[in-house]
């Protein structure tokens, strides 16, 4: 009996998004199930097992009768569980090492980058001002994550390796060796409150939606050895009121911003973020996700699930992440 297709839907990608360079990928991995790259005028919709995807149109998915699993091809399923005709079958996203070591990569770059005063020295070299300011030790500074997952227990871990005051927040409560843990609505203010760097790796939800806005940037901490609180947002752009950011930024509420996501993408030429002094700006490539490390993942996945065992990292759509 032949194996049901894998077939691979991507849509949105740039050139670190080659939907070619993941189809050679999966050829590789998936020993001999027929992979096929959508869209294909030659495809049976009732011979797709399983869809790998990135960004699929809303109804695209609904066209394969005989689907299994869907295969997320990123950490964040926001752009999926928005699609109301999603088939009612597992959905599994990328939890992989891979993609949580480049996501600890960019969280300490960019928490450094604002302890250090990076914008600051930048600056004084392009007009040659040697006139360091006072540099504060990690261990003054707190720094808080929204968002104790994958990704946010890794980043906590090596922030608190390098010395920071590491707090998290979560839904649910938590336990983790030298990091303040906090959770729920009731204790967020106490957890802003001690925070001077606000990181955010929040999933995308009706619960988070906008939850990075004035009157939570009020409660981070007005005392900040910084002289200002910080954010760091590399969640999804719609966690962020993005009028709220520019105008603390223009009030001083917050000192700086590093901003990997926006809630329009690509950010449009016009946006003030691209030329605000105090931003630091990247094109949501916090963490990409590797074509070799995540057709592997899916490729075991499936072996998993053929083999009768559980899928890993199933969403929980009530939930929605
Ligand atoms: P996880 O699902 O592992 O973790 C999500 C965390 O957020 C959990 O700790 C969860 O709490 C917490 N959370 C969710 N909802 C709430 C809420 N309402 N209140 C408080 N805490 C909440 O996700 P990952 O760590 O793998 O990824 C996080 C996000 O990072 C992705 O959803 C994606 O949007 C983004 N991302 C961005 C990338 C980029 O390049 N910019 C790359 C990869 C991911 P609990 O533990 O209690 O469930
Ligand atoms: C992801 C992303 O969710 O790259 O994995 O944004």
């Amino acid at each position: 009996m032949s194996k049901g297709a894998l077939a691979l839907l991507i849509h949105g990608g740039t050139d670190n998004w080659s939907p070619q360079r993941w189809k050679t990928r999966f050829d590789e991995v998936c020993g001999d199930r027929h992979v096929v790259l959508l869209p294909d005028a030659g495809l049976d919709p009732a011979e797709v097992h399983y869809a790998a995807v990135w960004k699929p149109v809303p109804g695209e998915l609904a066209a394969f009768p005989n689907l299994r699993v869907i295969f997320n091809l990123g950490a964040g399923v926001d752009a999926l569980m928005a699609d109301t005709t999603l088939p009612a079958v597992p959905l599994v996203r990328v939890a992989v090492d891979d993609l949580t070591a480049r996501m600890t990569e960019y969280v300490a770059l960019h928490v450094l980058m604002h302890h250090r005063q990076e914008l600051y020295l930048r600056d004084s070299q392009r007009v040659k001002r040697w006139a360091p300011h006072y540099q504060w030790p990690a261990s003054a500074i707190g720094v808080g994550i929204m968002g104790l997952g994958t990704l946010g227990a890794d980043a906590a871990a090596v922030l608190k390796r390098l010395g920071f005051r590491v707090a998290g927040w979560s839904r649910s409560a938590k336990r983790i060796d030298g990091i303040d843990c906090f959770h729920g609505a009731e204790q967020l203010d106490g957890f802003l409150s001690r925070t001077d760097i606000l990181v955010s790796l929040l999933p995308l939800t009706p619960d988070t939606r906008h939850i990075l806005n004035r009157s939570l940037f009020e409660k981070l901490n007005r005392a900040s050895p910084l002289g200002a609180p910080v954010l760091i947002n590399a969640g999804r752009g719609g966690l962020q009121n993005e009028d709220d950011i520019l105008a603390c930024l223009d009030d001083g509420t917050l000192g700086a911003v590093s901003l990997d996501v926006f809630a329009q993408e690509p950010l449009p030429a016009g946006s003030r973020f691209w030329t605000h002094p105090k931003v630091v700006l990247t094109p949501h490539n916090a963490a990409d996700t590797d074509a070799d490390a995540i057709s592997r993942y899916v490729a075991e996945q499936i072996a998993r699930f053929e083999a009768g065992n559980a899928l890993q990292n199933v969403v929980d759509r009530t939930r929605g992440y």
